[in-house]
């Protein structure tokens, strides 16, 4: 399987999260996508290319041009004011207070972020344009005729929605990959979400729309993150109705449940028959995972991925969670072979 992959991830490093009462390196970091890629070199997956430059227009498919231009900008405009430091929004547009857009860059953050776990730095606007390259890149891939592609992106997409970023996520790349698939001509694209949490962010960008069908299996929102969304009520609004399918499971599941919860998911995706699959792959289902709570072996990711070949679609994986970095690039590498062994 072909892999696509540009070094400027790691310029998105951002310093701290809060974890359990203290700040915390950040979980999601450069290192786990020097990981990923260090195992498919190693277990020879296939050949790894750099992503070309696709321009904002794809981004703007799917994201708001305000929330774009307030990424593009806000780290300039942050360190012209004397700040040095990752930028991190201290609260929110809630209930009742004005949903004015601010001017000021700080309140912007805060407009614009669905939390504060998502540090804007430095180099996180040249990432995420590379991010969003990879996915376009593995679209183009399976455009000339690859059966099945590795988008290695990072950072991850699937909690950034039309006009938010959060979730360690700014540009949504499987809904930019998806939405590209649509402009090269699918008619019907299914999204398949695996990570951990739900992809509320792919889910706000095509609820209410018929041509990409949503399915999210993930921790129950009841009790885990992001708290918001995700729950098995959201069937989609207007045309989208019928389109979204969450399988939210309680944080101790066992594996046997959420094979079953796939398993619904696979027979929804057969009877949509899209044209085209565009799976989040989050490995922080895995047992070591050090913020989730699911319990897949390494293995399960090998039998997860054979799974999705016997779909026998098209399909561009696109990174998302896994936190347990030493054992990430064995854990997606997993679910990459095993689709690679239906074709
Ligand atoms: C892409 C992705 O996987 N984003 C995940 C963002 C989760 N952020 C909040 C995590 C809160 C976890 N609390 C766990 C406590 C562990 N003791
Ligand atoms: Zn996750």
């Amino acid at each position: 399987m072909l892999t696509i992959y540009s070094d400027t991830h790691r310029l998105q490093h951002g310093k701290a999260e809060l974890i359990d009462g203290t700040l915390k390196p950040c979980f999601e970091n450069p290192s786990r996508a020097d990981m990923v890629l260090q195992e498919v070199r190693s277990r020879d997956l296939g050949p790894v290319i750099e992503p070309v430059a696709h321009g904002l227009a794809p981004v703007l498919r799917v994201h708001d041009a305000g929330y774009v231009e307030f990424l593009q900008t806000a780290w300039q405009r942050w360190t012209a004011m004397g700040r040095d430091y990752d930028a991190l929004p201290k609260m929110w547009q809630i209930r009742r207070l004005r949903a004015a857009i601010p001017q000021h860059v700080e309140g912007q953050l805060c407009y614009y972020s669905m939390d504060c776990g998502t540090p804007l730095t430095a180099g996180t606007w040249p990432a995420i344009t590379a991010a969003a390259d990879v996915a376009l890149t593995a679209v183009d891939q399976l455009a000339a005729g690859q059966r099945g592609v590795f988008a290695l992106t990072r950072p991850p997409g699937h909690h950034a929605a039309r006009d938010y970023c959060g979730g360690y996520c700014f540009f949504n790349n499987a809904a930019i990959a998806a939405q590209s698939l649509l402009d090269r001509g699918a008619k019907r694209v299914a999204v398949l979400d695996v990570d951990y949490h739900h992809g509320n962010g792919t889910q706000d960008i095509f609820y209410q729309r018929d041509d990409v069908l949503f399915l999210s299996i993930h921790g129950d929102p009841a009790t885990e993150y992001p708290f918001f969304l995700g729950f098995a009520d959201e069937h989609g609004e207007g045309a989208g109705l019928g389109y979204n399918y969450n399988f939210p499971l309680p944080a101790a599941s066992s594996v046997a449940l959420w094979f079953a919860a796939l398993d619904t998911a696979l027979g929804e995706i057969r009877r949509y028959a899209p044209d085209a699959l565009v799976v989040s792959l989050g490995v922080d289902t895995f047992e070591g995972d050090p913020i989730s709570r699911f319990s897949l072996a390494s293995t399960d990711f090998l039998r997860l991925g054979e799974q999705i070949g016997g779909l026998g679609l098209p399909t561009a994986f696109c990174m998302e969670g896994g936190y347990a970095v030493e054992p990430i690039g064995l854990n997606a590498v997993n679910v990459l072979e095993g689709f690679s062994m239906r074709q």
